[in-house]
Order: structure tokens, then C-alpha cells, then sequence
């Protein structure tokens, strides 16, 4: 049940592309980390878009900006995924949102449960109003020089059957599928639902369909009263979120009713 290996995954896979090239490593640094490494050594042609790094364990998981991913060896699944997508750069928070609505997905049909997504990159189980924080997406991408993205790297972190004891600190509350459930769950099962969802989602986008109502449709973060530290500068803003935009970027409303495009920040519930 929580073998990962490739001739399991191999067997049990449903997708055409998206985990077709799989490479698991018992321990390493930060799967995110590997692939780039595997792409600046010439991985990146066209037939490499789909392939999965996974391992059971990271020494150095990250989190965005200096962040660090922790999960205890076997709980988790921790992969990065490599696309292609040759779509205009601004499109490309469009990954981090179909990869949520992959995991919510994927959630719902391995376990029955249903979770939310946190803008921008968490997926949260909501318990009496409380957000606790399951799953954390890395998108790291480089830019060709026509404007279009050559390569994205999408790192998955997914608190799989982390027990109460086990689990790691985090500014959101963190939780587990096993916690969230009561009941072990199959990682392998949840690993080739995701990947088979993720490829549903993206070959929609791919035709220009939006993920944005569907990611809308999730957020709890809509309709809150929050606070946003911003990435860049850490100053706070305040206000209402309302809504997102194409290209992923909440807006937040203010006291003096201007809207503010947030494209990068932390948010927390506004306490009153
Ligand atoms: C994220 O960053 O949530 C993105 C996490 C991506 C992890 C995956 S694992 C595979 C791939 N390879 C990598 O090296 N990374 C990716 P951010 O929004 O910055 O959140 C990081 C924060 O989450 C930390 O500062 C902690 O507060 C918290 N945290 C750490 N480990 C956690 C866990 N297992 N569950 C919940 N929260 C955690």
C-alpha cells in the first residue's frame, strides 16, 4: 500500500503523459531541486513534459521563499512535475490553480472528503472554521525568450498519513488525510488519482479553458475579511477579497473601496 516505487506506479497509472517518465528516489534534498538539476542537464525536450520526481523523503524540502517543507519519511507524497505548457507567461499561475483543483479532486475521490483551497498555493481542510493546511504547491518556471514559459516545475506536498505526533509546525495549522479521516490512507491510490486529474484539468487548459471559476468555486478565501503580507515588501494590506482575476491574482478591496491585484503574498484571516 505505500509503495511508491516505479513498477507499482508504472502498473497502476491511468494517465497518458503525466507520470509516463516517473523517477523515485528513496531520500533526497528537494524534489523540486532534483528536477531542475535533471532539466539543466538536457532533460528539458519535448517528450520529458509530464515527467514526475518522487521520493518518500526530503532532506530539504522548500516552501517559497526560504521556507522549509517538512514531512517524516513515508507519510507524504512529495513530487515535482515537469511542464512544457508554451503558454504566454502571465497564464502560468494557471498550473498552481489546476494542480489544486487536481488535489481537491483527487481528495474527494480517494477518501470522500471534501477540501478547499487558501490563496494561492494551499490546499486546507476547513473544521469548524479553521483552516488546516494539507497541502502546499511550489511552482518554479523559466521564461524563453519569446515571452513564453520553457519550463515549469510544479512541486506537490501532500500530508498523506502524518499522525498528530509527527506533524511538522506551520504558520497554518497543518493536518493530515489520516487525521482529517481517522483512517490510513493509500498513497499510491491518491498518487495516480492526482496525476490522472492533474492530466484532465491541464488538457482543458490547454485548449484555453480557464480553471479560474472552478478554483473560485474553492477558495475559501473569497468573501473574507483578510490580511495580506505581501512578498515583496512585507507591508500589510487590509481589506475584503472579493475576487481573483485570469492570471490568479486576488483582489483585495480596502476601506476606501480601491481594489488591489495581490500576485504574491501570505494571507490570513483578518482578526476583528
Ligand atoms: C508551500 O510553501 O506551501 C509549498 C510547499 C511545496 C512542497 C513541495 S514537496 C515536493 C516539492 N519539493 C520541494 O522542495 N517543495 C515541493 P509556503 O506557502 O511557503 O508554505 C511553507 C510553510 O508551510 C512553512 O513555512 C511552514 O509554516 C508550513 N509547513 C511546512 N511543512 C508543512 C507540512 N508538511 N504541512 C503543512 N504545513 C507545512
Amino acid at each position: 500500500m505505500n509503495n511508491l516505487q516505479e513498477t507499482a506506479v508504472s502498473k497502476t497509472l491511468t494517465t497518458h503523459w503525466i507520470g509516463r517518465r516517473y523517477e523515485y528516489y528513496a531520500a533526497v534534498g528537494s524534489t523540486n531541486d532534483l528536477l531542475k538539476s535533471r532539466i539543466a542537464d538536457g532533460l528539458a525536450e519535448n517528450s520529458a513534459a509530464g515527467t514526475v520526481v518522487l521520493t518518500d523523503f526530503q532532506s530539504q524540502g522548500r516552501g517559497r521563499l526560504q521556507r522549509r517543507w517538512q514531512a517524516p519519511p513515508e507519510t507524504s507524497l512529495l513530487l515535482s512535475i515537469l511542464f512544457r505548457p508554451n503558454w504566454e507567461s502571465d497564464r502560468m499561475a494557471w498550473l498552481t490553480m489546476l494542480a489544486g483543483l487536481a488535489v481537491v479532486d483527487a481528495v474527494r475521490s480517494v477518501t470522500g472528503l471534501a477540501v478547499a483551497l487558501k490563496w494561492p498555493n494551499d490546499v486546507v481542510w476547513v473544521r469548524d472554521g479553521a483552516w488546516h493546511k494539507l497541502c502546499g504547491l511550489l511552482l518554479e518556471s523559466n521564461i524563453g525568450g519569446d515571452g513564453r514559459r520553457e519550463t515549469a516545475v510544479l512541486g506537490i506536498g501532500l500530508n498523506v498519513n502524518i499522525p498528530a505526533s509527527q506533524m511538522p509546525q506551520g504558520d497554518t495549522p497543518p493536518t493530515s488525510l489520516l487525521i482529517a479521516t481517522g483512517k490510513p490512507v493509500s498513497r499510491l491510490l491518491l498518487l495516480t488519482e492526482l496525476l490522472q486529474h492533474l492530466e484532465n484539468r491541464y488538457e482543458h487548459a490547454s485548449q484555453g479553458e480557464s480553471p479560474r471559476a472552478a478554483w473560485n468555486k474553492k477558495l475559501v478565501t473569497i468573501g473574507q475579511q483578510v490580511q495580506v503580507r505581501m512578498v515583496a515588501n512585507q507591508e500589510a494590506l487590509y481589506g475584503t477579497a472579493e475576487d481573483t482575476d485570469e492570471f490568479g491574482r486576488l483582489l483585495v478591496r480596502d476601506g476606501n473601496g480601491r481594489f488591489h491585484p495581490v500576485s504574491a503574498g501570505d494571507v490570513t484571516l483578518r482578526s476583528r
